[in-house]
Formats: structure tokens, C-alpha cells, sequence
């Protein structure tokens, strides 16, 4: 096949273009990102002009954009104080804070950052132990606990030698103090470090990837005009918020623009839908979530909306109202997408990103989304594929055009990133930042991805040990580390078995000492002390012996095909 520059947008344009030149080869030079981010500053900076608009929207009520502001001020003067901290400027200090779904996330979070602090969300589904690691390897100065988990987070305090601060429910309740603080208009917050989000890798314990206001501001800028935000926009909030999807997808990108956000609790399907078609003000226009949500909403659709006028209804008003429902962190199976699109009426905007990246490859907003594929770079985001073990680049690209090397169009390659949204470092390791970074620079995602029809495709991981269940990135060596302290388990290997509605299955093949026996459920009810929830294995297969190679290793794809062979239909 020849090689071709391609306009990724538009596929019947660049078809005529290729038959009008009878397949003549098209350079065109691939132009660095422009990230054209103007002026960086937190979210916060721009609130005054959102004033008594509703920010968000939770079990507690309305709280407009001028309240999170006062209340973060307030917060922010606390945390000073807390930490003697006379200057105002934390100088990059970091805050871990465990907060509900709600405002008191945001309060807490933009109080790091109006005093110059890091901020390092934690997980209320995540046990002690595992609190304790993200407290301790990010080195945090001082916690900062939602009222619901004053009782967590202070006995962790008092171990660690902590102080700890509380944000009561009513976040009126906060107490000014009237200290100094970092002023607004500071001219360094692009290089200032903003954020810290723990996440799996192929090796060792999670690693917190490091965000920048830089990398922050271009992740949310870039969404921003690629999803045409505006402050009209009321989206559902159903996330977990300590990763990128929930916290700059779902939360800071409409906090940007003044949009509202409307937050749950936690994920409950009933819940969704009942907000999607509710007719009570303000009415729900976005929806982000995960494929496995989409797979729980059509399962509770299929189980109660069974009369033919209550699903032209929902139809109906989700048509008319909802103006975008995306899909992401996890491959989209296009069942998925069909079914949700007879429901709905809407064919699901499916996009690509990681912690460390933020998000990279979207389908259009307007024209074709093509099932199965991610789209094209985002603003300021440049991409690359490599062909594994091997310097040939098999393809680049950016907003404007993806060039494929001749001959090599359709193959499969590591995916590469680069540009203003990409993390600064792992906090504290090096070594792992300068293995994840290529000489020149690009992100190496472990993703493996191919070019073809004008579009990105996402085939998979290049490692078996990361598994994605429920949209979460979870180390099957993580999994091991933990289920090999069972005193009942000799060895054991993690595989991520297809599952059509997690994606994958975590996955425990265990071999017990002598005389044990074990169930799930056993496994399930230990497990529960120790670790998350979501990494909790939900299938385990007992062998005699642990299959493996001569060299003493356990060889993962076989023991996949093997106890999970692909489906000949
Ligand atoms: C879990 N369960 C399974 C299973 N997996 N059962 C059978 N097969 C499987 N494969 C079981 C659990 O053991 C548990 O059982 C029950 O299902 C509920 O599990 P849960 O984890 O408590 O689920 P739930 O609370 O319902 O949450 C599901 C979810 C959640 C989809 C809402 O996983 C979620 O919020 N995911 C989003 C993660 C996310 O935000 N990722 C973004 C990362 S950022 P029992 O018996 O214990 O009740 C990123 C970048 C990007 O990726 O591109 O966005
Ligand atoms: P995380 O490290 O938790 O941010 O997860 C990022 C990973 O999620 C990526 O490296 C991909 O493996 C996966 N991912 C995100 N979006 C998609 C998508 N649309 N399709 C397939 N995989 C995805």
C-alpha cells in the first residue's frame, strides 16, 4: 500500500483526494502542538466571573461558584495555619484529602492549590493499609478529611504524626482565618506542581504521576473546545475521583467554563437514570462514564422500563436533552454502543486516555464517531506508533493529520504521546520516569494501537499484567503481591479473563498448600481487609501446580487460552 498524508477528519474527502492523485505520495510536515493555552491559573482563578451560578449540585444541595470559592479560602487559611506556614506558599507541600463525591472535594482540592500545595485525592473504597502507602510515598504534610471520614483518616494522623483537618458538611461551617496566601496572580503556576494520581503499573507498588496547572489546564482546555463546553452545560457526576476521568473530565472541565455539576454519591443505575430523564431544573445535558456503567444502565433498562411508552419516553427526552454522552477508559465493546443506541437515540462518543496523559484520541463531537475506534489527537496532543522492539515509527499524527509510513498502514505498534498535557514525573522515581519516556521525549502508554481508515484503533495492552475491570487499571503483579501473604496460598498467578460487562475479570489461579481448601467467597471475605475492592479477584481456579516454563516462570497467555479459550462465535 502506498503511503498518504491523510486528513483524519475527513474520510470521503481524503478517498477523493487519493483517487484525483491516482495514489501519488503526499508528504506534509507534522507541526509541533500549539497548545495556545493563554494565560494558566487553577479553575479557581476564573470563578468570579461565575459568581452565584450553581457549581455543583449534591446530597447537601446548590453551592454556587462564589461559596466554593469562600470556602475554599477558608480551608486554604486553615491549612496554613495548620502547617505554620507564614509565607502563604506551600511550595508544592503535599495535602491528601478523602472526601465524598460532593463539594467538599472541590473545597479541599482548590485549597491545596490556593496555597501552593499538591493535592493528592485518596479513596474512600481503598483500605487502610492502602491509604496509608499513597499518605506516606507522596509525603504529605497534612490530611484533610470530608466529615464522613474524620474516623479514617485520624487515627491514620495520629500514627503518622499528622495533623489533621475536617471539613464539616455544611461547608459554611469553615472557619476564616485571615492569613497570608498565595496570590492569584502568580506568574509560575504553569510549572507549579498540582496534582498527585496513584496508578497501577507493570512493576512495584502504584506510582503517584505527577500533573502540573500546566498539564492540568491543557488536559481541560483541550476537552473543552473539542466538546464545545459551555455554561450551559449540566452533566452527571458518577465517578470515582481519584483518577482523571472523574476528577478533570467530569469535574474540572465544567467548573471551567461555570457549567454545573450535578454529583451522586456513588454509582447507582437506578439513580443515573432516574437524573437522565428527571424534568426537575437543573436538566442533565452531558454524560461521561465508563463502558461497564453503560452495561449496568442497559441491564436495569432491559429490567424495568419494559413498556413500549415508558422507552419512547426515555427515548425521546434523552434525544432532545442530552447534547453529548461519551465513553472511555476502557475499550467500548460495540454491543455496548449498538444497544445503548437504540435505547437512547445517542451513538456513544468513545475517547482514549490515561493518568498520565490525560485524555489523547477522541471521536468528533459532530460527524462520524467510528464504532470501535478512538478518533484522532486532541488539541496539543501529538501521537505515535511504534513497531515493538524497533525505531521505525509506523505512524505520527496530531490534530492536523496522521502520516503512515509506506507500506505500513493497518499495523499494530506501541502507542507513543507527546505534548502539553503529558504528567512531569512519578513522585519520587526517576528511574521509572526515564523508562517511560523515549530520548526524545514521547510517553510510551503500553498501549498497543494501529492507523487505519483515518482513524486510531486501540487493540490492547502490550503487558499481560495490567488488567482493566470496571474501567480501573489494576496490577495483576499488585494482586499477587497481596493474595501471596494468604497463609493458605503457595503460589498463585493473576490473569485478566474477558468479561463482557467488566471488561476484564480479575482472575486468581491459586495453588493452595497441602490439605487447604479455599472458595471464592473465602478468597473474596480475606481479601476485604487488605484491598481495594475493584482489585479483589471475582474468579478463582485452584491447580495442583502452578503451571510453568522451564525457566521458572509463569507463562500468562497460555494460562489464559487455556482456562479461558476464545469463543469460536
Ligand atoms: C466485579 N464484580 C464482578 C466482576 N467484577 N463480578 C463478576 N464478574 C466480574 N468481572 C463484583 C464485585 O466482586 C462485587 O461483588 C460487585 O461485582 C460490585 O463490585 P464493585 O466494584 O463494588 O462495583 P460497583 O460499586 O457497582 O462499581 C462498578 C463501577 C465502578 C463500574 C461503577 O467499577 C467504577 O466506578 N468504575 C470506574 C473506574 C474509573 O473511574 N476509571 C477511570 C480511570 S482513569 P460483591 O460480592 O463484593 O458485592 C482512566 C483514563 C481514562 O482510565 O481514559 O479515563
Ligand atoms: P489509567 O492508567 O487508569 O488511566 O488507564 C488508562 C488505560 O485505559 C489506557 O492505557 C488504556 O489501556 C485504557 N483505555 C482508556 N480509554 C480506552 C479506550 N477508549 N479504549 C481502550 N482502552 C482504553
Amino acid at each position: 500500500m502506498m503511503s498518504f498524508w491523510s486528513c483524519s477528519h475527513c474520510k470521503a474527502g481524503r478517498r477523493a483526494l487519493k483517487w484525483l492523485l491516482g495514489n501519488v505520495v503526499h508528504q506534509r510536515a507534522i507541526h509541533k502542538p500549539s497548545p495556545a493555552l493563554g494565560r494558566i491559573a487553577p479553575v479557581f482563578s476564573r470563578v468570579s466571573a461565575y459568581g452565584d451560578n450553581v457549581a455543583i449540585m449534591d446530597h447537601s444541595g446548590s453551592h454556587t461558584y462564589s461559596s466554593l470559592y469562600k470556602n475554599s479560602k477558608s480551608l486554604a487559611g486553615l491549612i496554613t495555619k495548620a502547617l505554620a506556614c507564614q509565607s502563604g506558599d506551600l511550595k508544592g507541600e503535599r495535602i491528601s484529602f478523602l472526601c465524598a463525591n460532593d463539594a467538599s472535594y472541590t473545597v479541599a482540592q482548590w485549597a491545596s492549590w490556593m496555597c501552593g500545595g499538591i493535592s493528592v485525592p485518596l479513596y474512600r473504597k481503598h483500605p487502610l493499609n492502602e491509604l496509608e502507602y499513597v499518605i506516606l510515598d507522596s509525603q504529605s504534610s497534612l490530611l484533610v478529611a470530608g466529615e464522613p471520614f474524620i474516623d479514617t483518616l485520624e487515627p491514620l494522623a495520629q500514627k503518622l504524626g499528622l495533623p489533621c483537618l475536617q471539613i464539616p458538611t455544611t461547608l459554611d461551617a469553615l472557619q476564616f482565618e485571615d492569613t497570608q496566601m498565595l496570590p492569584e496572580d502568580v506568574s509560575d503556576w504553569a510549572e507549579r506542581p498540582a496534582m498527585l494520581i496513584y496508578t497501577s503499573g507493570t512493576t512495584g507498588r502504584p506510582k503517584g504521576a505527577l500533573h502540573t496547572h500546566g498539564s492540568l489546564q491543557a488536559m481541560v482546555q483541550g476537552l473543552v473546545s473539542e466538546w464545545a463546553w459551555s455554561r450551559d452545560d449540566v452533566i452527571l457526576h458518577t465517578l470515582p475521583l481519584h483518577h482523571v476521568h472523574g476528577i478533570v473530565n467530569k469535574l474540572m472541565c465544567p467548573l471551567w467554563v461555570g457549567a454545573t455539576c450535578v454529583m451522586l454519591p456513588e454509582f447507582s443505575a437506578q439513580k443515573v437514570w432516574e437524573q437522565l430523564i428527571s424534568s426537575k431544573s437543573p436538566m442533565v445535558n452531558v454524560f461521561m462514564a465508563v463502558p461497564t456503567i453503560y452495561s449496568k444502565l442497559i441491564e436495569y433498562y432491559d429490567q424495568h422500563f419494559t413498556q413500549p411508552q415508558v422507552q419512547d419516553f426515555i427515548r425521546a427526552v434523552c434525544k432532545e436533552r442530552i447534547r453529548l454522552m461519551v465513553s472511555g477508559s476502557a475499550a467500548l465493546p460495540q454491543p455496548v454502543l449498538e444497544r445503548w443506541a437504540e435505547i437512547t437515540g445517542h451513538v456513544l462518543l468513545e475517547r482514549y486516555g490515561m493518568t498520565e496523559i490525560g485524555m489523547a484520541l477522541s471521536n468528533p463531537l459532530k460527524g462520524p464517531r467510528v464504532p470501535g475506534a478512538v478518533g484522532v489527537p486532541l488539541p496539543g496532543v501529538e501521537v505515535r506508533i511504534m513497531m515493538t522492539n524497533s525505531s521505525t515509527v509506523i505512524a505520527e499524527g496530531n490534530r492536523k493529520g496522521t502520516q503512515v509510513k509506506a507500506g505500513l498502514e493497518g499495523k499494530e505498534g506501541e502507542l507513543l504521546v507527546r505534548g502539553s498535557s503529558v504528567f512531569q514525573k512519578y513522585w519520587n522515581k526517576p528511574q521509572e520516569t526515564a523508562d517511560t519516556f523515549t530520548e526524545d521525549g514521547w510517553f510510551k502508554t503500553g498501549d498497543t494501537a494501529l492507523y487505519r481508515d483515518g482513524v486510531y484503533w486501540i487493540m490492547g495492552r502490550t503487558s499481560v499484567d495490567i488488567i482493566k475491570s470496571g474501567g480501573y487499571k489494576i496490577s495483576a503483579l499488585d494482586v499477587e503481591r497481596h493474595l501471596l501473604a494468604h497463609p493458605d496460598i503457595t503460589d498463585v498467578a493473576v490473569i485478566g479473563a474477558p468479561d463482557a460487562v467488566w471488561g476484564q475479570k480479575v482472575t486468581a489461579v491459586v495453588e493452595l498448600r497441602n490439605g487447604k481448601t479455599m472458595s471464592l467467597s473465602m478468597l473474596k471475605a480475606w481479601a476485604r481487609e487488605h484491598m481495594a475492592s475493584y482489585t479483589i479477584p471475582t474468579a478463582l481456579i485452584l491447580v495442583d501446580n502452578m503451571p510453568r516454563n522451564p525457566m521458572g516462570k509463569v507463562n500468562k497467555k497460555e494460562l489464559l487460552s487455556r482456562f479461558f479459550p476464545p469463543r469460536s462465535d
